[in-house]
């Protein structure tokens, strides 16, 4: 050996061995000067905290780079076996706090940046929210996540780095306008970039057939127009447990080649102007929850995340086992956040295929042993079929693999029940007709080992129902996995008042292991125990209060009962059945009818899809109704409502403590699971709510006498359905019909005229699909019980407290340890903390 060319490992070792660094005050406290002086330039004349915010995140990512580090060597010193969750949307909100939480920093952060001037707290609202998903399916994500890490399990996150997350929503004359969120406009400092992984993604050209060197006849895609796809990761720290875990997200780059030709013809300018157009991949969220979107660039979404991430996992694969994939479907599972990714399935085979030189039979066996589906949604409007006319302008070579799939299907259900042909019909991946059409969850189905629901209920209607005849061929693919919310945000760091009270009461151990939480149970008889929680529950009404004032203009008065519903808007959540109830409190108010009143704050938030024209009208609707409401003197100290604008993660942090009564109202049968629901819950809110989802769960968990239930089953929904009657039920309630007059006769919209007459059409139709009137005199009910029971603080703590305690199933700690052990076959990976 040279003295110019040290040993290699000496080197790397060198390199990259270095002493932990230092958790205390003192050595943070002095990281942080140096990152704000030298790494940032700043000085003290700079009165942003974007830049002290930055700083400390570099000083935090630091800490987590070296669990980074150690975590990739457990994983890879075990050759542990890997679970990639694969999703579209990643709804991850805001990082700093999570972060601070989870390497048990929060208390010398708070004193370093105490030393220098700045607070925490300030410091975390500097951070803009990465909103890469629409609602629930892509917050349920980031928890997954969360609780992965916190479990120990070597599971990777893969996704799409949009440079536009979920538009900002701004209400303008009570209407709904889109502004774009350009997140990364200051740039995302917990992110790595990582151009050495880039892969390469092909789309257009045309598929045929060639023989290789042996004579085999083999397919391969030719004249193809090429993308790359350069990760970025982020990392995803355990609790407090020194492992940190990857979530890599892609972001699509033209190639170098590209557009050569024009640029020799001389058309420089529009040659690097037309990279733009590979990069239109990665630039935006489609902003549609629960609702296909039918787009082409959306499916070169969903190809690009699957062939990205599939090769990358291939990759790696390669350079640590070479060519040999007979043990591959040993090591790896993939998990498919609803259909959305569900092109892996023949990319899979042809990436094994094509380029890797595996049969189908070999190809196929590992599709089906390494990958499973998660369905979301029972709404056939959600559920995604592309044209084939599509796949094989874009994706040729992987139509002619899907029709391979199909043949060798059909030939199975036909060998199962012979001369069925109605049911080959009704089960092949390709729905025919004009136009015919890949149907995505057939293909996940088939391709997959596991199928599974997010709530009992769903999982229950999937078999019955929109599944059936796949769980008579493979019942043994079945299965529920109840969602939950990851407790870590959701309580210990959202909840800090809370927090403090339950480890003052029951220890520390409730943040790991949520079941500890019913231990609460022995404290709910306890005066004094409740008395502290009331003034938890106070201050945080008084901080929710102060955010409404701030974001809505509205007062909201703390002692009155906090009603809440926030989430997506969509006639089946039924904003509308709330808002009548609220046209009915006025209604009261304004005959005199106040005898006993429960005072109230209505809140209502959520977004609704650009193009989703009813959902539009529904935010109109509630911003009027407030608008009247809040002006009426008779209302005043009674009644008060506000349309929350812009709602997303963060402001979830602050609205779940606050709240005393959470709404999850929908039609019974068609919300998969909820997860708002959880969040509400864990925070001490009780419920009112249909049968529905995770509901039913929650129900079961803390006992009906602390749940306000109304409305039809799913089953008396489907039943209702034929004979169903808005105009008799009117005419048989006097309060509905009412509501329905003030609602009519333009109460709403004086200057407006017309503008709520689909609103109305809708809830008159018989063909209403959400019977928002078929339940109104229940739900009406319901809300007289929980107004009944908020007058009784004693009774209504006692009942806060016993939904606290009987949240602990709602964890994703427990969804992913089912995950982990049912569908997975996955074992915690034990990482030492630095210096351990
Ligand atoms: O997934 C959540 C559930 O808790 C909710 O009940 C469910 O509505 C939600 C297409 C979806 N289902 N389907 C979607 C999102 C985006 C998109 O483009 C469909 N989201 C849900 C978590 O399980």
């Amino acid at each position: 050996m040279s003295a110019d060319s040290p040993d290699k490992n000496q080197l790397s070792a060198t390199l990259t061995d270095l002493p932990p660094l230092g958790t205390d005050v003192l050595s943070l406290v002095d990281d942080f000067r140096s990152y704000y002086t030298y790494h940032l330039g700043r000085d003290r004349h700079c009165t942003s905290n974007h830049y002290a915010y930055q700083a400390l995140v570099l000083i935090l990512r630091n800490r987590l780079m070296e669990r980074w580090k150690n975590t990739r060597y457990a994983y890879e010193g075990v050759d542990s076996r890997h679970a990639y969750y694969l999703s579209l949307e990643f709804l991850m909100g805001r990082a700093l706090g999570n972060a601070t939480l989870n390497l048990g920093l929060e208390e010398s952060t708070t004193l370093a940046l105490q030393c220098l001037g700045f607070e925490l707290e300030d410091l975390a609202e500097a951070e803009q929210d990465a909103g890469l998903g629409n609602g629930g399916l892509g917050r349920l994500a980031a928890c997954f996540l969360d609780s992965c890490a916190t479990l120990q399990l070597p599971v990777t996150g893969y996704g799409i780095r949009y440079e536009y997350g979920m538009f900002r929503q701004e209400i303008v004359d009570g209407h709904q306008v889109e502004e774009p969120d350009h997140w990364l406009r200051a740039g995302n400092p917990w992110e790595i970039e990582r151009p050495e992984y880039t892969q390469r993604i092909h789309f257009g050209g045309r598929s045929e057939f060639y023989r290789d060197h042996a004579g085999a006849l083999r397919g391969r895609w030719v004249g193809t127009s090429d993308v790359l796809a350069v990760p970025y990761d982020l990392p995803v720290p355990g609790f407090q447990n020194g492992t940190v875990n990857t979530l890599r997200l892609w972001k699509a780059a033209a190639t170098d080649e590209f557009d050569l030709g024009e640029f020799n013809a001389g058309f420089y300018p529009e040659s690097v102007a037309a990279k733009n157009v590979a990069e239109l991949i990665t630039l935006v969220l489609y902003p549609n929850d629960s609702s296909e979107n039918g787009k082409e660039l959306r499916l070169h979404q969903q190809y690009f995340l699957a062939s990205a991430s599939l090769q990358d996992v291939l990759a790696r694969w390669i350079g640590t086992h070479g060519r040999d994939f007979s043990t591959f479907a040993e090591k790896n599972v993939f998990q498919l956040n609803d259909t959305h990714p569900s092109c892996c399935v023949p990319e899979l085979i042809r990436l094994l295929m094509d380029e890797h030189a595996l049969s189908w039979d070999e190809a196929w066996e590992i599709v089906r042993r390494t990958m499973a589906y998660t369905n979301h949604t029972l709404l056939p409007e959600a559920l995604e079929k592309w044209p084939v006319r599509i796949f094989r302008q874009f994706l040729p070579r992987l139509l002619e693999i899907i029709y391979e799939i199909n043949a060798r299907f059909l030939e199975e259900v036909a060998r199962r029940w012979p001369g069925d042909r109605e049911r080959q019909r009704r089960m092949s991946l390709i729905e025919e007709g004009d136009e015919p059409k890949v149907r995505m969850a057939y293909l996940a189905i088939v391709g997959s080992f596991s199928v599974n629901g997010v709530a009992a209920l769903h999982s229950r209607l999937l078999q019955e129902g929109l599944f059936r005849d796949f769980f008579e061929l493979w019942p043994e693919k079945f299965n529920n996995k109840t969602n939950g919310v990851t407790p870590r945000r959701w309580l210990a760091w959202c909840n800090p008042g809370l927090r403090g009270l339950l480890n003052e009461t029951i220890g520390e151990g409730w943040v790991a292991d949520l079941e500890e939480l019913r231990r609460l149970e022995a404290h709910a008889g306890d005066r004094g125990f409740r008395e502290r929680w009331q003034k938890v529950k106070r201050v945080n009404k008084e901080r929710l209060a102060a955010l409404v004032e701030r974001e809505c203009g509205v007062s909201f008065d703390p002692a009155a009962l906090f009603d809440v519903q926030v989430k997506r808007i969509h006639e089946y959540k039924r904003q509308l059945l709330n808002i009548l109830h609220v046209i009915h409190l006025y209604d009261r108010i304004k005959r005199g009818e106040t005898a006993g009143w429960t005072p109230r704050c209505v809140l209502l938030g959520g977004k609704a899809a650009p193009g989703y024209v009813m959902a539009k009208s529904i935010i109109k609707l509630a911003s009027n109704v407030s608008r009247v409401v809040n002006a009426e003197p008779a209302a005043a100290g009674l009644l008060k409502m506000a349309f929350f604008p812009n709602y997303r993660v963060s402001a979830m942090e602050v609205i779940c403590p606050g709240t005393d009564l959470s709404e999850q109202i929908s039609t019974a049968g068609k919300e998969a699971s909820g997860t708002g629901n959880m969040k509400f819950m864990m925070n001490g809110a009780l419920t009112i709510g249909t049968l529905d989802g995770a509901n039913i769960e929650i129900r079961e968990e803390v006992g009906d006498e602390n749940f306000f239930l109304f409305g039809l089953t799913a089953e008396e929904v489907a039943d209702t359905r034929a004979h169903y009657d808005p105009a008799a039920i009117i005419a048989a309630d006097p309060d509905l019909a009412r509501v329905m007059q003030l609602l009519e006769s333009g109460h709403f919209n004086q200057f407006e005229p017309g503008i709520f007459d689909s609103v109305v059409r809708a809830l008159l139709s018989p063909g209403d699909p959400w019977l928002v009137l078929g339940d109104f005199a229940s739900y009406a009910e319901a809300q007289r019980r929980a107004a009944t029971a908020y007058r009784d603080p004693e009774e209504w703590t006692r009942m806060s407290i016993l939904n606290t305690a009987a949240s602990g199933k709602f964890s994703t700690d427990r969804t992913m340890r089912q995950y982990a052990g049912e569908i997975w076959q996955l074992a915690p990976v034990p990482v030492l903390e630095p210096g351990g």
